[in-house]
């Protein structure tokens, strides 16, 4: 059995699916994939489920409806758990994420690392065809979150990560709070303040090209109000 479990959480991406997990199966073609669906109107859950036939290392997670990010994603980590692999991929299903980078990234991995985060904001990482002001946003949501959370992560929203099963473990011991940007900030800061080794390793993050996306005010907003308090509270419990 393959001990990598790529999970690609879906809604509406049918336009990009078979794209991606082509690719996905050629960068890491030892991995099993998890395309994780939440009833998409536009009938991706259908054709996961046509790709899943005529490959044995695809399988499809159906949840009911639309319930954000997070929670398709702490529903796939715990049937990679259940199922026994010992590193886990967080992949968009929009082909922003290049699957070329997963060897470089499981390779960290299998050195010790327990959450390794592509990344866009260091040295060598990249974002193309981004307008200006998602550009600011992401880049100004990390300064503030890590300087704020007193994080060494310059990527703490980055959606490309690799998780080691022990890290996981931790992180499904406790419930994870928030579901859109928050869910990326709150585990790797979580895993990041419980002594794990938490590594950056630099990509090139393409707009997508098909679709529409799911981010909005809202998701932000979201990610913005948690993050102000969860490092207010962590600055009152140093003080006491
Ligand atoms: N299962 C599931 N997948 C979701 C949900 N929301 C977003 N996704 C998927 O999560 C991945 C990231 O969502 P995107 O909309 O691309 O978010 P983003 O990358 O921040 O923004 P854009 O690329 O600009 O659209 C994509 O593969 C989406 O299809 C959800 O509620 N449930
Ligand atoms: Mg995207």
């Amino acid at each position: 059995m393959a001990d990598v479990l790529v999970v690609v959480p879906t809604y509406d991406e049918r336009e990009s699916l078979s794209g991606i997990l082509a690719r996905v199966r050629s960068a890491v073609p030892d991995a099993d994939v998890l395309v994780v669906d939440d009833a998409s109107p536009d009938g991706t859950g259908e054709l996961a489920d046509e790709l899943a036939a005529d490959d044995p290392a695809v399988s499809v997670l159906h949840r009911p409806g639309k319930d954000g990010l997070g929670r398709a994603y702490l529903a796939g980590f715990a049937l990679a758990l259940e199922r026994g692999y010992a590193h886990v991929v967080e992949l968009d299903a929009d082909g922003s994420h290049d699957p070329a980078e997963l060897p470089a990234m499981l390779a960290l991995a299998r050195g010790g690392a327990h959450l390794v985060i592509g990344s866009r904001w260091i040295p060598g990482g990249r974002v193309v065809d981004w307008p200006w002001l998602r550009r600011a946003i992401s880049r100004g949501g990390n300064v503030y979150a890590r300087l704020l959370l007193r994080s060494r992560v310059h990527d703490l929203t980055s959606g490309f990560r690799v998780f080691d099963a022990s890290a996981l473990r931790l992180l499904l011991r406790h419930e994870v709070a928030s579901h859109g940007y928050g869910f990326q900030v709150e585990t790797a800061w979580r895993l990041e303040r419980a002594g794990c080794r938490v590594l950056e390793h630099p990509i090139t993050f393409v707009e997508r090209r098909a679709g529409a996306s799911k981010m909005g005010p809202g998701i932000v907003l979201e990610a913005l109000v948690r993050v102000t308090v969860w490092g207010l509270r962590a600055r009152l419990r140093r003080r006491r």
